[in-house]
């Protein structure tokens, strides 16, 4: 990405401006995480871009993020975000990884082929709502898809208020529907599985073939997980663009109020039950129960519901647990410094 960019065009906001000093703004460089590697952030500064190696000192930081540099590009501090998309890190590790930071949209990608999931797109519901991200589902593959309209319909149901477009990623024109959300300043991210077309929409809204895309596999319709970094990427318009890998799983952690606004009817139900720790299996006077019973809500949704629920419940413990353990190590490693420095003084 070239580099010579305004604060504005990367994004930049009030509410980071608030966060400075007059001495931050005049001794200091702002700058916007725009790649996370292994071993690195690719950072974008009105001075061109720069390379941050990641060192134990360094906070979480994530594509989007905004930090403050010295004039020699050493960290000094990160800028409180106004979103952050987060997940359990894939595999047995219980540390939470994360995902993309101040992000003012996210277009939920979602095929119409074989890949179709309701249930994931209320997994990804739930993570907008948990970061209070407006979320816009974005169907793929309408032009290999026969009944894309009974497709979207069943998306809507999920939610009344959910906004969904259909199009041809490879197609300019269908994926013009996506510009009232392509404002300049303003940043988007693309999450969804691998292989739905997010590289593949990215492309076409910049109008070059900046993102390796790759065919998906023929047996099962999946992806081949193309795309393996974040990067941040800017429309002619000024709009930002964050391209994420296909995730293999997003498992919720901190997430309670996410599932809860995911499936608000299901929690305004769950409010009414008789008894108030109602688990909504058995009990009598279970509001939830009886409008599945009724047909009112949806088995598959009520499943969902519940997994996610559980999911960020257990997620959510042992990472508390996990952080727990990193304090207690923490300190222990602090005492036994100062003890060997109290040592050395003596001696
Ligand atoms: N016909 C058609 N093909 C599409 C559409 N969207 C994506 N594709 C194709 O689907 C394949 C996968 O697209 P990618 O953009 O690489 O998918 P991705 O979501 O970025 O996948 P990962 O990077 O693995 O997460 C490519 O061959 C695209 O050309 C679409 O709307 N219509
Ligand atoms: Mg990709
Ligand atoms: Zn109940």
């Amino acid at each position: 990405m070239n580099s010579n960019y305004t604060l504005s065009q990367l994004g930049w906001q009030t509410t980071f401006q608030q966060q400075l000093t007059l001495d931050d703004i005049v001794s200091n460089i702002i700058a916007r995480v725009s790649e996370h590697h292994r071993n690195r952030y690719q950072l974008l500064t009105e001075q061109g871009e720069v390379t941050l190696l990641m060192t134990v000192n360094l906070p979480a930081m994530t594509v989007g993020d905004w930090l403050l540099l010295s004039p020699d590009h050493q960290f000094i501090r990160l800028l409180t975000r106004r979103s952050l998309f987060q997940r359990k890190a894939a595999g047995s590790r219980v540390m939470n990884q994360l995902i993309a930071a101040n992000i003012d949209t996210v277009l939920i990608v979602c095929s119409l082929n074989d890949d179709f999931n309701l249930s994931r797109i209320e997994r990804y519901l739930a993570l907008c709502h948990e970061a209070q991200v407006e979320a816009v589902v974005v169907l793929t593959k309408a032009d290999l898809c026969q009944g894309s309209e009974a497709l979207k319909s069943q998306v809507q149901q999920l939610s009344a208020f959910l906004v969904i477009e259909m199009v041809n990623a490879l197609d300019r024109h269908s994926v013009s529907v996506l510009a009232p959300w392509c404002k300049a300043g303003k940043t988007l991210a693309f999450m969804g599985s691998s292989g739905v077309g997010k590289s593949t929409l990215l492309n076409t809204l910049l109008g070059q073939y900046t993102q390796l895309t790759n065919e998906i596999r023929e047996d099962d319709s999946k992806g081949k997980h193309t795309t393996t970094s974040r990067s941040l990427h800017l429309m002619a318009n000024g709009c930002l663009l964050v391209d994420t890998p296909g995730m293999r799983e997003i498992q919720l952690v901190d997430c309670v109020t996410g599932v809860a606004e995911a499936f608000a009817e299901i929690t305004t139900l769950a409010s009414h039950c008789r008894f108030s720790d109602c688990t909504h299996n058995n009990e009598p006077g279970c509001q939830v129960q009886s409008a599945l019973l009724r047909g009112d809500i949806d088995e598959r949704r009520l499943l969902n519901y519940h997994k996610l629920l559980r999911e960020q419940q257990r997620n959510s413990a042992s990472v508390a647990e996990l952080r727990a353990k990193d304090k207690i190590m923490g300190r222990l490693h602090h005492n036994i410094q100062s003890a060997a420095r109290k040592y050395k003084n003596q001696s």
